[in-house]
Formats: structure tokens, sequence, C-alpha cells
């Protein structure tokens, strides 16, 4: 007997080693992002990406900015804080100014341009840039869908059909420059604040709106404390799958091949369902008593792009490329 256990034993201690280094060695992608759990983003990141990468490496999530505040995200990866994140353009253009053009108000068209433009060489160097200052890899685009103006007033009350019927209006916006100067140029008064902060604003009446695409105002129960959203589709938003580029460095080439493929597979998941409840919410939203209507689309386009024509954002563009974005689309 003697023999034997100490047989298993020398058994079980070549093995475990090894085991206990693999599992030492894979390395936790801690993602951090303000959106819920619930988030079409989130469940597709949860469903998708955490299962494809599974075998080496750990994808732990954490939600509502828990982790890190709204807006710090890239920083954190920078700086070997955080692994991953849902990064917008706006907070790239922190950064890196020319990223602004993709936060420019009616700029991407749907979901699929911004798939094209995403894919498209013209991506490259902007991706470039990012990977070399910031050491972030952008993987895929999320889709987070079209932004509209949802107010704690009904239709009756204000009626939002073109810019000027937004003048005074308390519009929360994010925290950053690109955000804000969207904002006054829908022709509101643009508010900086948090996400997790916005609901309460609301209820209180700090803030008289704030806009968001038509699943974030559900999945957040803005709509609680909302009387109404006039469907400006202001901006077809989207986040970039932000990677660290040290975590990135230590995989080897199959492992890369794999955290690529199953990053452009959760944000093809997200999409989906995303464009499915911008489809299917609209009726549930008239449901619980918001007014929810279209206004009129040229005036805010033409309102909207007037503001960034001459502006310091446009001035940070790099030569032609509005030209290719706008070639991709219809
Ligand atoms: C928001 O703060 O309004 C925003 O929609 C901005 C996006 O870039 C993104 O950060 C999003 O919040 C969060 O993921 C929560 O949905």
């Amino acid at each position: 007997i003697m023999l034997a256990s100490t047989g298993m034993l020398a058994l079980l201690a070549a093995s475990m080693p090894l085991n206990s280094a693999t599992a030492q060695d894979k390395p936790v992608i801690r993602m951090s992002t303000p959106a819920s759990d619930t988030d079409q983003r989130s469940v597709a990141l949860a469903t998708v990406f955490g299962p494809a990468i599974s075998e080496f490496a750990t994808y732990q999530p954490h939600y509502n900015a828990s982790l890190v505040p709204q807006g710090s995200e890239l920083e954190s990866i920078a700086t070997g804080d955080l692994e991953m994140s849902i990064t917008s353009a706006q907070e790239l253009a922190n950064f890196l100014p020319e990223f602004s053009i993709f936060a420019t108000g009616y700029v991407h068209q749907s979901a699929e341009h911004q798939v094209k433009v995403f894919n498209d060489p013209l991506m490259d160097p902007f991706k470039q840039k990012v990977e070399d200052e910031l050491g972030i890899k952008l993987l895929a685009v999320m889709y987070l869908g079209k932004r509209h103006v949802n107010l704690r007033f009904p239709q009756a009350e204000k009626n939002v059909m073109k810019p000027a019927d937004l003048a005074g209006v308390n519009l929360r916006m994010p925290g950053s420059d690109a955000w804000q100067f969207l904002g006054r140029a829908l022709g509101a008064n643009p508010t900086p604040m948090a996400f997790t902060e916005i609901y309460t604003a609301l209820q209180t009446g700090s803030v008289d709106g704030q806009d968001n695409p038509l699943p974030t105002v559900v999945d957040a129960k803005f709509y609680e404390v909302t009387k109404q959203i006039s469907l400006t589709a202001h901006l077809v938003d989207l986040n970039y799958i932000a990677f660290s580029k040290s975590v990135w460095d230590g995989l080897d080439a199959e492992q890369q091949a794999v955290v690529q493929k199953a990053a452009e597979e959760a944000a093809e998941s997200g999409r989906q369902a995303q464009l499915k409840k911008e489809e299917d919410l609209v009726s549930f939203l008239k449901e619980q008593g918001l007014d929810v209507y279209e206004p009129d689309l040229t005036a805010f386009r033409t309102h909207v792009q007037a503001q960034y024509v001459g502006s310091d954002f446009t001035k940070s563009w790099p030569e032609g490329v509005l030209d290719k974005i706008n070639a991709l689309g219809n």
C-alpha cells in the first residue's frame, strides 16, 4: 500500500506543477464598462467572447462602471490596470483628436456602414496609432444604436421637430469634448454626466433629458422617468472592443487569432440583437406612455453638419477620410 500510494503521489506531484502553472499563467481579462450585464454588448461578450477564449484566458467582466469610472478605461488599459473595455470614438478623441470623425453626427449611416468603415484600409492608420500611443488594440466594432433625444417633457409641452426646439434644454451628454460638441450642435444645452448618474438626474429633474439608443433607454429604465423620444438619429453610435496590447503580445499567434475571431463574433451577435431590439422597442415605449415621433430629420442633419464645418475637430481629420467613409455608405 505504501509503495502504491507513494507511486500515486509521485504521479500526482508530477502532473500538479504543470496544471497549477497553467492555471496561474492564464491571464485574467478584466473588462470594464458603464453598461449593465443585460446590455446586448455585455451579453454578447459574456456568451460569445468569454467562452471562446476560455482555454487560455479568463474573461472577467465588470459592469455599471464598478471597476473603472466611465471615460477612464483607456488610461487604465494603457497603464496596465485593466485589460479590456468597449470604448467610444469620443473617448479615443480625447487622446487622438482625429477619432472625432467617427463621433460626428450623421456620419455613420447604419450598423453595416460601421462594419465596412472599421474593416476598410482607411481605418489602418487609426488602429495603428491607438496601438502605438495607447498600447491598445481595437479588435472589432460593436453597435450601440441610433441615438435619439429622450426628454422628461411630453411632446405636448415640448415638440422637438428642429434644433431650435432644443434651445435651453439641459441635455445630459457623456463627459468629453466630442460629446459636448455634439449636444451643442443639436441645438441643446449639453451637461456632462456619467452614464450611471442619468436615471437619478432625470428623476429629480436636474437634467431635462438625455440621448441614447432605444435599447439603452429600456435597459437602463430611462423610460420610467421620461415622457418623450424625438427620433433624431443624430449618431449611429458604436463602441470599439479595446484590448490590451501587452496581453495580446503575451499570446501566441494561434491564441491571438482566437481572440480576434471571438471579438468579431461577439460584435456580430451583439449587433444583430441590438438591431432587433431597436426595431421592437418603439411599440414597447409607446405602450409605456411615451410619445415617440420623428422630427424634421433634414433640419437636424443640416444644422448638425454645419456646426462641424471649420471646427477644430474637422481640422484634425486626415485628408480624404470623410469622402472614403461617405463612399462606403449609401
Ligand atoms: C452614454 O454614456 O450615454 C453611453 O451611451 C456612451 C457610450 O459610448 C457607452 O459608453 C455607453 O454609454 C455605455 O456602454 C452604457 O451603455
